[in-house]
């Protein structure tokens, strides 16, 4: 396939200052016929042929400034219409229609149906599927909009911007019209038409500017909205307070579908959102789910702003957008939530997905210079790392020139479509400061490693750290140049309070921040009298990986007193990751495990921690993943060994703190009548995870089913039926719970995808026989992406030691739904197939077979463009 490169971009010759579009839809045959108005752009001499991007289109007619354009003046294929002699003015008109079916897409790019609603995804290069059009984010064109449809079928017509004139055209059919004066990409462009239901609230901004809001949803749902509305609000406040952003239009409308490629897309004034993205009440969706909704309706909301006024200048800045974006819908929950508990998660959550990517055959820069498909580059390293990048600019400039930065950016670039160097450059300019070696987050690939020796001299009351970083080699870039690595730190005295020292040497050190911008620094605090635990990387400043030797006791010390809530939490999972690798070993050489005291009680310390919330108790006593282990041993990975040591570790902080956590269980109590709020949340979390350890002991399964029937909430529901499924999943009351949870659910599919996906991560030989069962399922089908990623994508990349089963069982259906997913659904399959790429890591055994699985993907006919660059690039 075709290689598109950073270095080749080139300005259009031509621009779309207006595009009037008029849809008559029709399942099978919906006519498009679109008029722009093109103009030739500044400085070009001559009239170069005119490019429209097509995407499997059927061309019907096509005029020039009103009459039909001769055959030979034109050629249309279905990825292309050119224009070879365009008129020698400035500006001209062209009209081109075109038929397509929205009933036969599945790829769920460009016009498609879900559920008998029309619907649209252009982001990335879905709007070439309805119209040829220059289809890149650089042409900024003022739409307007005109759907007609049958009025049964499609009672509401909706599209970007602000509603217009709107009627009857007899024959069953209307119309309306709809205008968007904010100039935008194709991407953001959006049609929905069809029936459903309505909830409706409205925004007063900053300004004193009223703004209808409408959630539309399938009929009979419209109170599973509730959640969903109040977080628009409160996402359009906090954006008015926190960046000084206020909303544009008259409208904003949100309609969830129940198929959809990805959690949402922010349209102007149009978000389309997967369904399970926002309907939501205590009975059918986890606290979890709450917290996405929250992020993710704030997360487009943000769009609007940064991404949506200020747009990409090409796909390689996507994380102009997307970071940024991330960024901003962090620090709302986190200002909506607990901080210490949002920052853990998100660590969790970049360490899960962005490292191994980072770390393996899918390495690219957080702004990418080349691809194949960009489709493929919507990743954690462009959405998280990408968000990191922003805090770590925030680190650097402090919140205040951060916000003056943002300001200057809103300033300066509205309407623009822009570059990360256009984005760099309002820092720099807010602030003085340079930031060209900052520059390289963006630029290079890779995570990289610091390693600390700490030493303290007692008769020179000197405390000293030796810190040097690398970059470790990725694909395509063996020599990384060093990075500017804003490192946030305290020393920790006995006392538990950070100790005051005199000056440092060696290094830059601003408000408990050492910048380190060279190989090796060698840093030396003066006027330290004790030695202290250091604590470093607080808050996780930077996304690096840390080797540092530190005695257990200090990380034991700082587990229970540092006064930072993140390394805190990080002080005790090191511990934790430490004994789970030490215990894979033994597993390993056919030894018991074994774990040391001070740990396993300690534990049972954090947990019963009144001091501490109960969501940072909750986060503090989860162990590790299987899959969070594997990544930190690194190589010859044999996940049945993890798994063991896992449930080991397990077992052991059960029994040594039995009575203590039945105690805490009984005091958390079930829960009385239901509030989705984080404390509520943090409650129910602990409570749960004390479940999970109180249900290895003898009769575990009795307290894991009577917690199952007294659930009054999908949380404790799920959670009591995973624990039941994973540790006792031949116990009758397993087989049960299962059982009438799928009796109680079954015509409920969003929540039949938690009852997926609990069986498809249910460790062991048998899950892939019981994933290939549940294919069967009525209430599964491959068409819809919501199924296949809680089936197929859960056992994939969270099913441990069911999907790298050692006899290739599990790869060999995970090569045949790949392909089966794929003939419907590129996108999809292409994301599935992620699944392998830290297949190196693997143990011999099951590397040679994971290999021949990608080889099985890759021998396969007609491979799609998207398949094909994820599994060349995880091969390569
Ligand atoms: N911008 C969209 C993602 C589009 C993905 C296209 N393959 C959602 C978001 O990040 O907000
Ligand atoms: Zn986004």
């Amino acid at each position: 396939g075709q290689v598109f490169r950073l270095e080749d971009y080139r300005p259009s010759d031509y621009h779309i200052p207006l595009t009037d579009l008029t849809f008559r839809l029709s399942p099978d045959s919906t006519r498009v016929i679109s008029e722009l108005t093109i103009e030739r752009r500044d400085g070009i001499s001559g009239t170069p042929p005119l490019v429209l991007d097509g995407d499997g289109l059927v061309l019907k007619r096509v005029e020039l400034d009103g009459k039909a354009l001769a055959p030979s003046a034109y050629e249309a294929t279905p990825e292309s219409l050119v224009i070879a002699n365009p008129p020698a003015g400035k500006r001209f008109r062209l009209l081109i229609e075109t038929e397509i079916a929205p009933s036969q897409n599945q790829a769920l790019m460009g016009l498609y149906r879900s559920n008998g609603v029309y619907c649209t995804q252009c982001e990335a290069e879905g709007f070439r599927r309805i119209t040829y059009f220059l289809d890149r984010p650089d042409i900024l064109s003022v739409y307007t909009v005109r759907i007609e449809a049958k009025r049964d079928e499609a009672p509401l017509l909706l599209a970007n911007g602000n509603p217009g004139e709107r009627g009857d055209l007899g024959d069953g059919r209307h119309f309306a019209v709809w205008h968007d004066p904010f100039p935008k990409p194709s991407y953001l462009f959006a049609l929905v038409a069809g029936d459903l239901g309505l909830v409706s609230d409205s925004f007063v901004t900053a300004s004193g500017r009223e703004v209808a809001l409408a959630i539309y949803v399938e009929h009979g749902k419209e109170r599973l909205a509730t959640y969903a509305m109040d977080s628009l609000k409160r996402s359009m406040r906090w954006d008015e307070e926190v960046f000084g952003r206020e909303y544009d239009l008259d409208v904003f409308n949100i309609v969830a579908v129940s198929d959809f490629n990805m959690g949402a897309m922010e349209n102007k004034g149009l978000n389309v959102f997967n369904d399970k993205y926002v309907l939501a009440d205590e009975e059918t969706a986890t606290d979890a789910d709450f917290a996405n909704i929250e992020a993710i309706i704030a997360h487009e909301y943000f769009h609007n702003w940064t991404g949506n006024r200020i747009t990409c200048r090409d796909w390689f800045q996507l994380c102009l957008k997307e970071g940024l974006t991330v960024f901003r819908d962090h620090e709302f929950s986190a200002d909506q939530r607990s901080r210490a508990v949002k920052r853990i998660a998100e660590v969790r959550t970049l360490r899960a997905h962005q490292f191994p990517e980072d770390q393996g055959p899918l390495a690219h820069p957080v702004r990418p210079r080349r691809y194949r498909e960009i489709n493929n580059f919507y990743t954690a390293t462009v959405y998280e790392k990408g968000s990191e990048v922003v805090r770590m600019i925030r680190t650097i400039l402090g919140a205040d020139m951060f916000r003056k930065g943002m300001d200057l950016y809103f300033e300066r670039h509205d309407g623009d479509a822009a570059t990360i160097e256009d984005f760099l450059q309002v820092f720099e300019d807010a602030s003085g400061r340079d930031l060209s070696q900052f520059a390289l987050w963006y630029h290079q690939a890779g995570t990289p490693n610091v390693t600390v020796a700490a030493s303290h001299n007692a008769a020179s009351n000197e405390f000293t750290l030796e810190i040097e970083q690398s970059v470790p080699p990725t694909p395509s870039e063996s020599r990384k140049r060093l990075m500017h690595i804003p490192l946030a730190f305290g020393l920790v005295g006995q006392d538990g309070k950070d100790i005051a020292y005199a000056a440092v040497d060696g290094a830059s050190v601003e408000d408990g921040v050492i910048h380190l911008r060279k190989r090796r620094h060698v840093v030396t605090f003066s006027g330290v009298a004790e030695r202290p635990a250091i604590s470093l990387n607080r808050g996780f400043s930077a996304p690096i990986t840390l080797s540092i030797e530190q005695k257990p006791e200090d990380l034991m010390f700082l587990a229970r007193h540092d006064g930072d809530a993140f390394s805190r939490w990080q002080a005790f999972n090191t511990l934790l990751t430490d004994a789970l690798i030490a215990a894979t070993r033994n597993v390993l050489g056919g030894k018991k495990p074994a774990f040391a005291k001070e740990l396993v009680e300690l534990a049972g310390i954090i947990a019963g921690d009144e001091t501490l919330e109960h969501a940072f108790r909750a986060l503090a006593i989860s162990l590790p993943g299987e899959a969070d282990i594997a990544r930190d041993i690194g190589a010859n990975i044999d996940p049945d060994a993890i798994h063991a040591a896992r449930e080991a570790l397990v077992g052991a902080i059960a029994e040594t703190n039995q009575s203590h956590f039945k105690a805490l269980y009984e005091k958390l109590g079930a829960s009385g009548s239901f509030s989705p709020d984080a404390t509520s949340a943090g409650r129910r979390a602990l409570r749960n995870v004390l479940l999970d350890y109180l249900s290895i002991l003898p009769h575990g399964e009795m307290l894991a089913a009577d917690h199952f029937s007294a659930a009054t909430n999908m949380t404790d529901r799920a959670a009591a039926l995973m624990v039941l499924a994973h540790r006792h999943p031949k116990s009758a009351e397993a087989v049960n719970a299962l059982a009438a949870f799928e009796e109680k659910y079954r015509s409920d599919a969003l929540v039949m995808d938690k009852w997926f996906q609990i069986q498809a991560a249910m460790p062991g030989q048998d899950a892939v026989d019981l994933v290939r069962r549940l294919t069967a399922h009525p209430a599964f089908s491959m068409a819809n992406p919501n199924r296949v990623r809680s089936l197929i994508g859960t056992f994939a990349s969270a099913n441990q030691t069911g999907f790298h089963r050692a006899d290739g069982t599990g790869y060999k259906f995970f090569v045949e739904t790949v392909l089966a997913v794929e003939k419907r659904n590129p996108q999809v399959a292409a994301r599935l197939a992620t699944a392998l790429r830290s297949w190196r890591s693997l143990e011999p055994g099951r590397q040679a077979k994971a290999r021949e699985a990608l080889l099985a993907i890759s021998a396969a006919e007609n491979l799609s463009a998207d398949l094909r660059d994820i599994v060349e690039r995880t091969l390569a």
